[in-house]
């Protein structure tokens, strides 16, 4: 049994240094709770970046998992097996449309979605070759690829990763002016954007932002892309963030959650018109639509339903923001989210900030991180129960008072 100390050491010495993670070394999850090496217990107030919202370890998943591990890992889609068709039959049911291209990672399906645009353009569009421009908003994360970033305007995701890929506009986020300008460009193909901006510190736009963008990209001839890889799957309250404002976007990106956590899936999807704009040997990926992610999603997706996740996101984020607004204190300075996808904003005190008060969180026993230094995102698994809330709120205080 190696200390807390002992397995941070190897991380250290063995690991790139690409994290830099709060000083807990977990080694059980079930449900809202996390144990450290030492069996201490903590609520996960940061659902490993919205991709638990079933909670840890959700027993129908990872017997999902087990089932399928011992029968057909992987075939490579090479050829046909017996759970891809049923998966996607699924998925598209669930979301309305017409079909999916199964990836692994967040990353991987944004790709996807910026290839699948390119190719509409040019073959439905008429784009002359090259010249497609994709529109992103300043402050978002979508990835970590070498093109993603390229539109980044975080210098920590992009700097010396230079030579960047060309195509792509960045316009403010939540500006609908900037965006019916840009509109005017006659080779845009498409405009991607976050339904919240979660790295950015959960940013919601205005009501009406994101119906109003896309009635501006319809009337253009241009596709709206939502990613909705971090607020998807029931995290805002809706079982899409698009659902607020019944927008249904020409191109869903799905990842995290699809699966509880349990198996890295991610997907795309599409319309037929823009679907098929890829033809076979033009895209794909070795684990792309793997039995045991096409298995786990559907179990994922599953207990989306039969838990009522979106209906308790919307009912206990309400409670989370007005119990945080009304709580009398002079570190949080602004509390925003919808659903449980909801951050805070730390004013420094006595030279503590947010690293700090999340030191002293995991103390109290709540799990959570920093983003862009003085925001912590507050995002536990949607199964928690207004008990479990109430306590972790007790914890908040306790914690913010202690300064
Ligand atoms: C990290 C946070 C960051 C995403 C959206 C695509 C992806 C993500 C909206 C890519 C991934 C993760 C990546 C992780 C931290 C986390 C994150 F916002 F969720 F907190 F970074 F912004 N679209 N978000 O949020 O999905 O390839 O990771 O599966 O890279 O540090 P992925």
């Amino acid at each position: 049994m190696k200390t807390s100390e002992e397995h941070i050491v190897l991380e250290d010495k063995y690991g790139a240094h690409n994290y830099h993670p709060l000083p807990v070394v977990l080694a059980k999850g079930e449900g809202v709770f996390l144990w450290d090496v030492d069996g201490k217990i903590y609520y996960d107030f940061l659902s490993s970046y919205s991709a638990v919202n079933q909670g840890h370890c959700h027993p129908k998943i990872v017997a999902a998992l087990k089932k399928q591990a011992d029968v057909l890992t992987l075939t490579s889609r090479a050829f046909y097996n017996d759970t891809l068709g049923e998966y996607e039959k699924y998925i598209t049911d669930y979301f309305g449309f017409d079909k999916v291209l199964p990836m692994n990672t967040g990353a991987e399906a944004v790709e996807t979605a910026l290839k699948l645009c390119r190719k509409w353009s040019y073959q439905k569009k008429g784009l002359s070759a090259d010249s497609a421009k994709i529109i992103v908003c300043d402050g978002n994360f979508h990835g970590r690829t070498t093109t993603i970033i390229s539109f980044s305007n975080d210098p920590d995701a992009r700097n010396e990763f230079g030579p960047y890929t060309p195509g792509f506009i960045n316009i403010p986020y939540n500006d609908l002016e900037a965006l019916k300008e840009v509109l005017k460009d006659p080779n845009i193909a498409g405009f991607m954007v976050e339904p919240i901006q979660g790295e950015a510190g959960v940013f919601v736009p205005d009501e009406g932002y994101l119906k109003a963008a896309y009635d501006l990209c319809s009337a253009a001839n241009i596709l709206f892309i939502a990613d909705e890889v971090q607020t998807g799957i029931a995290r805002t309250g809706k079982l899409l963030a698009m659902d607020h404002e019944d927008v249904k976007p020409d191109i869903l990106i799905l990842g995290k959650a699809i699966s509880g956590g349990v198996f890295p899936v991610s997907a795309v999807l599409a319309n037929d018109e823009v679907m098929m704009c890829i033809q076979p040997g033009e895209h794909g990926s070795t684990f792309g639509g793997n039995p045991l992610a096409n298995k786990v999603a559907i179990a994922a997706l599953e207990v989306v339903k039969e838990e009522k996740l979106a209906e308790n996101s919307e009912r206990l984020g309400k409670i989370l923001r007005s119990e945080l607004a009304n709580f009398e204190n002079d570190m949080i300075t602004l509390v925003r989210g919808k659903g449980l996808l909801n951050a805070i904003v730390i004013k420094p005190k006595n030279s503590k900030e947010a690293w700090d008060v999340c030191l002293k969180l995991r103390d109290n026993g709540l799990l959570a991180k920093p983003t862009h230094g003085d925001i912590i995102r507050f995002a536990p698994p949607l199964v928690i129960t207004e008990e479990q809330l109430m306590d972790c709120i007790a914890i908040i205080k306790k914690t913010i008072l202690s300064f």
